[in-house]
Order: structure tokens, then C-alpha cells, then sequence
């Protein structure tokens, strides 16, 4: 019988598995590893500063392509540092599998030097998670991860004691089962006649429609245009449906708008398309709710249920159109349309720049890239207000991709995210709208873009604070602390990292810096000096009053209309 070592079992199934790249950082018990990649051409070693960016940029591959995306860790402070990243790819439903190299394996049990357990640790994390302690059991464990983050859409993990990776093992063909399929998952027809007669029944039926609408645009618009029913994105979403639909009526959530959040209120009937929208509190009371989901598990797990479906968002309105009535009243259609377009219009008179008037508004500066930006850009955003300007500026055409760390909600994932989708798509614009503090979390990968020639463009929301979270203490009456940060020059820091770099104070220059960014041919940071306090504060609120309220506060703060809190606070709770 032929015989390999272990290491070189791996790379082979990873090949056959249609993986090309593997971001982590070396070490010790990875190197047998890195080794066999060495001598097999097929799959490339990103060299990162941090595995928690190897996590995001793996991530943000898969996300982007749909396909494996794999990343790696060093026995134990090095797969440690990989784990907020995968707890974001989890979340987020991408196929990530994860190496996690481990201590000698004779050593595995005395409290050794490194020692964790990385087959308990990593379960949190992911649907898939064991330790290679025998040689025999590769390829098996390896095809077993890379079929459960393909099928499952999720993370694996395997851990491989350094000494075994070296070792060798009866070698048997890759199996021809590691590879994605497609299948379709259709409600039964029964099922499908009974949702028809419910929305057929609903007088002001409501969509809100999330990222398992992808590749389902046609028909989601069919359907909304059969009920006159206006469609409310969940943010993940946006990039799928808030392009060519006339039913369009925006976000709901505390950055989104009120459009969207009354036409859920006011429906009577809501139908929720492949959507795990988190926030119970924007849901309505009152409807008839129906929801549609390929996960089972998914299922009434936001708002309970009267009907709930598990099926492909596509298949299912597919199955669906030939038995909807075509309704023919268009009251609550129009009314949020018109609703959508006066709010958007209030945003749109908050994103302007006026030649010496400093400091900038954030929303000019979103607005601006948004304009300047390729037809098909992938954006990635962080965590805290870069978020907000993503959902509400950038422009969605069903060419762009927008990525965050909208599940797991971490700080620092945009500059990670985009060097796995600049990896990717080598050949198209990559732009982040960073947070000062979400950038200088992982600072180190700047010097990742320089050293792999990723042309990704940096535009850095410099507001010398965490004002996310500013903005949230004083929603909620609290003082706080803590939120001040003294930054470096981010463009003297870029340049010595070999960046192009250019800051911005006056929105006169923007635009001009922007385009300089994008034409430049590499890494480019561009330094927008924004207003702190751009999403106006609450004037004064008391703690007592703020109590069970904040939500409201925080959505009028966040709104940019601060005032608004004091209006309402008299109006609801002071009586
Ligand atoms: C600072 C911050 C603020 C935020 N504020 C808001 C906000 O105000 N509003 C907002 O909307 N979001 C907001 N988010 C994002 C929010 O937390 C969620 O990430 C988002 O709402 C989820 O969007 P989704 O439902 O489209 O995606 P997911 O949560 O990924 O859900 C997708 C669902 O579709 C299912 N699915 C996948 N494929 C298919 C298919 N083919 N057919 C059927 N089902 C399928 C999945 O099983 C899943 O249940 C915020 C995030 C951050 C970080
Ligand atoms: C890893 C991590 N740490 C802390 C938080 C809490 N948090 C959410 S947003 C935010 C502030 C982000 O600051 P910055 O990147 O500067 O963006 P800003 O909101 O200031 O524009 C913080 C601290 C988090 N979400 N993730």
C-alpha cells in the first residue's frame, strides 16, 4: 500500500477540494504543513500579521465566492487568536474550514507547554470540530470538516498535532464528495397552496427580505409586485434586493428607517423571506406572520410564527406566483414608498460638504466614495458608525458586494474582510470604510496589503473616538468614559507602511483625494477627518427618563435628529 506523510494527505485533499489559498501566520507545529505547500504549486500561503485577520479574510472569500475559504493557526496562542474571526465567519454562514495546528501529541493531557484543547475550544464556533490524534484518520476527519462547512455553510475545524502532520499514513484518493453542491429545497405543494391563501387573504401584506434572497431577485420583485407589497431589507440583504425595485422602502433597526419600520408595524399580514433579522423589538404585534427559511432551525426563532416554510427563498416564490392573486390595491405600497423617499431625502440633506467648513460630515464622506466607486466595488465595513454610513450612502446595483460583521457585530473586520475579497477578485476595486478605532484594532495587516500587492483602498472615518458606542452611553443618560482616542497621523503611518496616503480636513479636497486613492495602482488610505458629534446628541435627558426608553433615544440620536429625543421623551413619558 502506498504510503504519504500526513501533511501531504492534507494539502492533496485541500487541492482536490478546490482550495487555493491559506491565510495564517507560521509556527512550529504548522510547518510540516507549510512545507508540502512549498512543493505543491496549486495552493498559495498568505502570510498575515494577526490569524484573527487570517479569520476575517478567509471569511470574507468565502463570502464573496461562495466556495472554501481556509485559514490557520500555530499550536495554541497562534489558533487562539483565530477564533473572534471564525466566531464571525459562523455566524455569518460562510464555508470556512480552519487548521488548527496543536502540541505534540504525547504530550497531549500533561498541562505542556501551550497546552489547550482546541477540539473543546473551537465548538462554540463552529458545526464541525476534532482532533487528528491517529494518522489513519486522514483524509476522513479532513473531508468530513470540508463537507460540513460546505453543506452546513459554516466553520470546521481540525486540529493536528504537529509530530502527526510529519508522520505517514496509508494514502487513499481524495474523496470526490469534497466538493459544494447545490441542491434545491422546494416547501411541499400543499404547503406552498396554503401560504398563497394566507397572503391572498392579507390586505397589507409587508416583506421583509434578507441575504437568503440571493439570486432570487426576479421573483421576489414578481411577488411584491402581485401582493403590492413593500419590501423592507435586512441589512446583510441590501446587497441582493435594494437594486431595480420599485417596492424598495429601506432598512428597518435602529439604522434604518422609518419607512421600513412602519411598514412592518403596520402590516397585517408579514412575510419574511430568508431573513434572521435579530432585533425582536422592530417586529409586529399584531400580523399574521409567515416566514420562509432553508434553515429549519431559523424558524419563529425572532417572532412567532403562523406559518413557517423551509425552503430556498427562490424555489418557493417560484412555486408560489402562478397562485397569487394580483391585488389591486395600492394604498400601503405607495405610502411607504413616499415615506422612503422623504426620509431619504432628509439623509441625502445631511451628506454635503461645503469648501472650509470643518470638521466634514461623515455622510459626505460616504456619499462621495459611494459616488466616485466602481460599478462593481466590494465594500466592507466596521463595526460602529462606518456601519451606519454603509447601510444608508452606499449605493446597492446588484453588481457591488457590501460585507461586514453584521452577525457577530466585531470591531476591526473591514481591513481583514477586504484583503480575502481583494485576494479574490484580484482584478476588482476593494474599498473599507474603517473606524479609526476599528483600524488601529488590527493595525499590524496594514502591512499585509503592501507585502501581497493588494490594491485595497482605506478610507478611514477619523473621528478620534469609539463614537458608536459614545453615541450609545449617551442615548441611554450615562456619562461614560473611556471613548477618546489619541491617534497617530494615519497617513505617515500608511506611507511607512507603503501605502499611498492622504488626509483630509476640508471637504473641498475630498473628492480630489478619493480619486487620487482610487487611481493609484496599490494600497491606498485615505484619512477623513469627520465630526464626533455628528449624530446629534440629546440635548439633556435624565436617567429616570431614559429608563426603557433608550431604544428610542438612541434610534432618534443615530437618526442624526437629536432633538427628536426631547420631543419624545415629553411626548411619552413625561405626561
Ligand atoms: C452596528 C450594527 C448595527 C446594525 N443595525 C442594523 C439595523 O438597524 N437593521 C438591520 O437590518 N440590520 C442591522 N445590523 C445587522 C444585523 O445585526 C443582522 O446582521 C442583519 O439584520 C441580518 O440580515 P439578514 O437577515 O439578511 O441575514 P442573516 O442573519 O444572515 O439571515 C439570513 C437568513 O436567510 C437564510 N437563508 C440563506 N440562504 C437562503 C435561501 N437560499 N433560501 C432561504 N433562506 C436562506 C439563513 O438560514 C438565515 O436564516 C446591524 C449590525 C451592526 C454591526
Ligand atoms: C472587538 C470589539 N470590541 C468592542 C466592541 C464594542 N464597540 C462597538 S462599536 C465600537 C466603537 C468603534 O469605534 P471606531 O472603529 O472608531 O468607529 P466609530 O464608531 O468611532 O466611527 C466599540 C468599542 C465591539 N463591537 N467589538
Amino acid at each position: 500500500m502506498v504510503r504519504k506523510r500526513v501533511a501531504e494527505i492534507v494539502v492533496e485533499t485541500l487541492v482536490a477540494a478546490g482550495v487555493r489559498r491559506i491565510y495564517g501566520v507560521v509556527g512550529d507545529s504548522l510547518n510540516g504543513l507549510l512545507e508540502e505547500m512549498r512543493k505543491c504549486k496549486e495552493i498559495e500561503w498568505v502570510g498575515v500579521r494577526h490569524e484573527e485577520t487570517a479569520a476575517f479574510a478567509a471569511g470574507a472569500q468565502a463570502h464573496v465566492t461562495g466556495e472554501l475559504a481556509v485559514c490557520a493557526g500555530s499550536c495554541v496562542p497562534g489558533n487562539m487568536h483565530l477564533i473572534n474571526g471564525l466566531y464571525d465567519c459562523h455566524r455569518s454562514r460562510v464555508p470556512v474550514l480552519a487548521l488548527a495546528a496543536h502540541i505534540p501529541s504525547q504530550e497531549i493531557g500533561s498541562g505542556y507547554f501551550q497546552e489547550t484543547h482546541p477540539d473543546q475550544l473551537f465548538r462554540g464556533c463552529s458545526d464541525y470540530c476534532e482532533l487528528i490524534s491517529q494518522t489513519s484518520q486522514v483524509p476522513r476527519v479532513l473531508e468530513i470538516a470540508i463537507q460540513t462547512a460546505l453543506t452546513k455553510s459554516g466553520v470546521a475545524v481540525v486540529a493536528l498535532p504537529g509530530d502527526v502532520a510529519l508522520r505517514e499514513a496509508p494514502y487513499r484518493k481524495p474523496s470526490a464528495s469534497v466538493r459544494p453542491a447545490n441542491p434545491v429545497i422546494c416547501p411541499s405543494q400543499d404547503e406552498i397552496t396554503q401560504l398563497a391563501g394566507v397572503l391572498n387573504s392579507g390586505r397589507a401584506v409587508t416583506i421583509l427580505a434578507g441575504a437568503g434572497c440571493a439570486g432570487a431577485h426576479a421573483e421576489l420583485m414578481a411577488v411584491a409586485g402581485k401582493l403590492k407589497s413593500p419590501i423592507v431589507s435586512a441589512l446583510r440583504g441590501r446587497e441582493h434586493i435594494q437594486y431595480d425595485n420599485p417596492y424598495d422602502v429601506g432598512l428597518t433597526g435602529l439604522i434604518g428607517f422609518s419607512s421600513g419600520y412602519h411598514a412592518i408595524k403596520e402590516a397585517d399580514t408579514f412575510l419574511m423571506l430568508g431573513t434572521d433579522f435579530p432585533y425582536t423589538q422592530f417586529y409586529p404585534e399584531n400580523a399574521v406572520v409567515i416566514q420562509v427559511d432553508r434553515r429549519g432551525e431559523n424558524l419563529g426563532r425572532r417572532t412567532r410564527l403562523d406559518l413557517g416554510l423551509i425552503g430556498d427563498v427562490k424555489a418557493t416564490l417560484s412555486g408560489l406566483l402562478p397562485l397569487l392573486d394580483n391585488k389591486t390595491n395600492t394604498a400601503h405600497l405607495t405610502k411607504f414608498v413616499l415615506d422612503y423617499e422623504k426620509v431619504r431625502d432628509g439623509l441625502d440633506d445631511l451628506a454635503v460638504g461645503k469648501a472650509g467648513q470643518t470638521p466634514m460630515h461623515p455622510q459626505f464622506v460616504a456619499r462621495t466614495v459611494d459616488k466616485l466607486a466602481k460599478e462593481d466595488a466590494i465594500f466592507s465595513c466596521d463595526v460602529g458608525t462606518p456601519t451606519v454610513w454603509a447601510a444608508r450612502y452606499l449605493t446597492m446595483n446588484g453588481k457591488r458586494r457590501l460585507i461586514g460583521s453584521f452577525n457577530h457585530g466585531s470591531m476591526a473586520n473591514a481591513m481583514p474582510q477586504a484583503i480575502g475579497a481583494q485576494m479574490a477578485f484580484p482584478g476588482r476595486q476593494v474599498v473599507t470604510f474603517s473606524g479609526d478605532g476599528g483600524l488601529s484594532m488590527l493595525l499590524g495587516d496594514l502591512l499585509s496589503l503592501h507585502q501581497h500587492n493588494l490594491p485595497v483602498k482605506i478610507i478611514v472615518f477619523s473621528n478620534s473616538a469609539l463614537c458608536f458606542v459614545e453615541l450609545e452611553m449617551m442615548a441611554a443618560g450615562i456619562l461614560g468614559g473611556g471613548t477618546t482616542m489619541v491617534n497617530p497621523d494615519f497617513v505617515t503611518l500608511a506611507k511607512s507602511a507603503g501605502l499611498y496616503g492622504a488626509r483630509v480636513e476640508d471637504p473641498a479636497d475630498l473628492e480630489g483625494a478619493v480619486t487620487a486613492a482610487f487611481q493609484h495602482d496599490g494600497p491606498a488610505l485615505v484619512e477623513a477627518v469627520v465630526n464626533r458629534s455628528e449624530l446629534s446628541m440629546p440635548p439633556s435627558i435624565q436617567l429616570d427618563q431614559a429608563v426603557g426608553f433608550n431604544l428610542w433615544a438612541l434610534k432618534a440620536v443615530l437618526n442624526g435628529r437629536g432633538n427628536e429625543v426631547v420631543d419624545l421623551a415629553v411626548s411619552n413619558l413625561i405626561r
